[in-house]
């Protein structure tokens, strides 16, 4: 069974995706996500000159041997560009062998290891009252465990607090920049945010009780001796995880977090292989594994990942933003059903417009996800329905501290 074809299809159903759909000589199909938000055409671009003549005539049943191919064999190894294109002929490559075989994917890589994932959900709020009323509006749609993320006095405009969204009655903010030339400008102030996170778990969990699953990501915002004592104080609120504490590439760092808090940490969202973990895991600085399908080579090496964490007894908690496809989310569900040392999987659920391009077998019932049974990945791609939204550029906001500085995601 030879590949016969490979598109790259770009569309922008309320924000931007890519993906990649392979056909084999025998007709069957395969879809793959290569989604790099704000990042979109370079991916694209990158699949199209230099990843798609390399795939056609090659045999698509052999997916260990093409990803090695493509990733050995480019001289410049790794890098969020080159690993979401491989991710996605990974995963086409899955798809196509599950297709052939009849079976969702899951059943190929070892079967369900349990009913179905513990998802959470993105609750935020401007005031103590607005983010107490969308962890009450997630626990009402089913949600069993709950990101909290507040504005915080004295910053005028904070990532992941959905102001817009939710005036708008749209759950999540789906673009959180809006669409644009170039990024919005966000303020920062470290000392401001950490002094008002704690209270704001105090309030939620007198609100909502013990029991609730808490998760909170400070988007890489703090230095280490700033991340130890947030771990520090929220220790008394019994978080599920504090994310992305500092920025990834300080790993030695995340020692310094470790020595001073027991509050779980999760990182890896930005990570693209198994490198990026090697200190992470090993010296068990982590808890959870942040990766995502889509940035981090397919479904053959979050596997490969999750092997090597288990033996460090560390968790998954893949990445699920809506700027992961329904493609590369069906992905690392089949894979968080089918490892044994799953932990929770991030769900900000996409929106109608994406759902109508991408037609998804998944499910989500009683704070659970479960892939479903199609063969394959179990999504596919209406592509006259794709046509009717092109892309627009769209970025992520930047930060400033007061001073101008530039700070870090
Ligand atoms: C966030 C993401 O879901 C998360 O944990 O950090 O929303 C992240 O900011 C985006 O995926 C960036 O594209
Ligand atoms: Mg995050």
């Amino acid at each position: 069974m030879k590949i016969a074809a490979a598109e790259v299809i770009v569309t922008s159903p309320s924000r931007n995706f890519v993906t990649l759909k392979l056909t084999t000589d025998d007709g069957v199909t395969g879809l793959g996500d290569a989604t790099l938000n704000g990042r979109e055409l370079a991916v694209a671009t990158y699949l199209s000159e230099h990843v798609v003549p390399l795939l056609i005539e090659r045999d698509a049943h052999r997916i260990e041997d093409t990803w090695q191919y493509l990733y050995r064999g480019a001289y410049w190894r790794r890098g969020p560009v080159t690993m979401a294109a491989i991710a996605a002929v990974d995963m086409a490559l899955w798809d196509i062998k599950g297709k052939v075989a009849a079976l969702p994917l899951y059943q190929l890589i070892g079967g369900a290891s349990r009913a179905g994932l513990l998802a959470y959900g993105h609750a935020s709020g401007t005031t103590l009252e607005s983010l107490a009323e969308s962890v009450q509006a997630h626990l009402e749609r089913g949600y069993r465990a709950i990101r909290v993320q507040t504005a915080v006095p004295g910053i005028n405009a904070l990532y992941g607090v959905a102001a817009q969204a939710q005036a708008s009655g749209e759950r999540y903010d789906y673009e959180p920049a809006g669409r644009g030339a170039r990024p919005v400008e966000e303020d920062w102030d470290t000392r401001a945010y950490l002094r008002h996170v704690p209270k704001v778990f105090e309030h939620v969990r007198r609100q909502f009780g013990p029991e609730l699953p808490l998760l909170h990501d400070a988007h890489h915002r703090l230095r280490p001796i700033e991340a130890a004592r947030l771990g520090k104080e929220l220790e008394p609120y019994d978080l599920f995880w504090l994310e992305d504490c500092t920025p990834g590439e300080n790993q030695q760092g995340l020692r310094l977090v470790r020595q001073h808090t027991t509050t779980p940490l999760a990182i890896g969202e930005v990570f693209n292989t198994v490198y990026d973990f090697q200190t992470l895991i090993t010296e068990q600085l982590i808890d959870y594994v942040r990766a995502a399908a889509t940035h981090f080579g397919g479904v053959t090496p979050l596997r490969k990942v999750m092997d090597f964490a288990a033996t460090y007894q560390i968790r998954s908690g893949f990445h699920g933003p809506t700027d992961v496809s329904p493609v590369g989310l069906a992905a690392q569900l089949h894979v968080g059903l089918a490892i044994h040392n799953f932990g929770i999987q991030e769900y900000m659920e996409h929106s109608q417009a994406t759902n109508s391009v991408f037609r998804q077998s998944m499910s989500f019932e009683d704070g659970h996800l479960h892939p479903g049974d199609a063969p394959g990945l179990g999504v596919e791609l209406d592509e006259a329905a794709a046509a009717g939204h092109p892309y627009e550029p769209a970025y992520l906001p930047v930060s400033r501290l007061k001073d101008g500085t530039m700070h870090d995601w």
